[in-house]
């Protein structure tokens, strides 16, 4: 019932070794600090904080981190749904995404809307920067370039049920990857052009369609570097905090009728990189939109 579906899940993914610097590790925390619980409980949701899993960065290669903690997101997520509750999973670098994709997609078909400034479609064999946090996508949509990875299990996420929203920086092969992939993706411009309500709705439309629900990435470097300046890749011209509020209410409301949202992953969030604690600010009031928070 309504009750059961409205309880919510954190789970802390403290990991950067995916990303192109330090300090998304103390993500979690930051946006626990800027009063997540109380933003929740203040829009009506029953919120746990199961705390961190597990992460050992030290003495492994990068890959091996990722696959261990992944593992690890992916168990907890699934076992959250299995409970009747939401997981919100904060990260992190976005290979952490890597495990709550898979964890959505145990039991179930899910779709996914990625607000992000990058595709994040990039392999081991197409980055050019080898960081795991641009290959999350790619990685849930079983890309042969990850067959060896047994952490990349293929394939979870349907293509035709993924959406990107905002989209303004892609690497070349990762752009023609993305054009080959049967997904939709939505840039910048689209939104400049036709509004995020609408941008939004039809995301919605097209990851929930055939699903049992959609995950939700939000990547804070889909917002304007001026709204969320501490993460490890700014891209100018990004969603202003007005947009990306506008989007995650649209989704709140949508979920109100038709329990569209399912889990949701809020990645990026560098407090070493921060203007006080501005962005980690953002994360949760954007959370607390995205699970119902309402002005009256
Ligand atoms: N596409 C670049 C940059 C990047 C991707 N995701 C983030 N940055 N956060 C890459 O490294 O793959
Ligand atoms: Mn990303
Ligand atoms: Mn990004």
């Amino acid at each position: 019932d309504s009750a059961v579906s409205s309880d919510v899940a954190v789970i802390g993914a403290p990991i950067d070794i995916g990303g192109n610097c330090r300090g998304a590790d103390l993500g979690p925390a930051a946006i626990r600090h800027a009063g997540l619980e109380d933003a929740l409980s203040e829009a009506g949701v029953s919120v746990t904080d199961v705390g961190d899993v597990p992460v050992s960065e030290t003495g492994t290669e990068p890959v091996d981190a990722i696959q261990s903690t992944t593992a690890a997101i992916a168990d907890r997520v699934a076992e959250t749904l299995q409970q009747g509750a939401r997981p919100l999973v904060l990260g992190g670098d976005h290979s952490i995404a890597i495990g709550t994709l898979r964890g959505t997609a145990r039991n179930a078909k899910s779709g996914v809307i990625w607000f992000d400034a990058h595709g994040d479609y990039n392999t081991p064999t197409t980055s050019p920067s080898g960081n795991f946090h641009g290959m999350p996508l790619a990685a849930a949509h079983g890309h042969r370039d990850f067959a060896d990875a047994d952490w990349s299990i293929a394939p979870s996420i349907p293509e035709e049920n993924t959406v990107l929203v905002g989209l303004r920086s892609l690497d070349e092969q990762e752009r023609d990857a993305l054009r080959r992939a049967d997904v939709t993706a939505y840039t910048m411009v689209d939104i400049d052009d036709r509004g995020i309500s609408e941008i939004v709705d039809e995301a919605i439309d097209i990851a929930a369609s055939g699903t049992d629900g959609v995950h939700v990435s939000l990547d804070l470097d889909w917002l304007d570097p001026r709204a969320a300046p501490g993460v490890g890749t700014p891209v100018p011209g990004g969603a202003t905090e007005r947009e990306a509020h506008l989007a995650l209410e649209r989704l709140a409301e949508r979920d109100a009728d038709d329990d569209v949202l399912r889990s949701m992953d809020v990645v990026e969030v560098n407090p070493l990189l921060d203007d006080e604690n501005t962005t980690a600010e953002a994360a949760t009031d954007l959370i607390a939109s995205a699970f119902g928070n309402r002005i009256i």
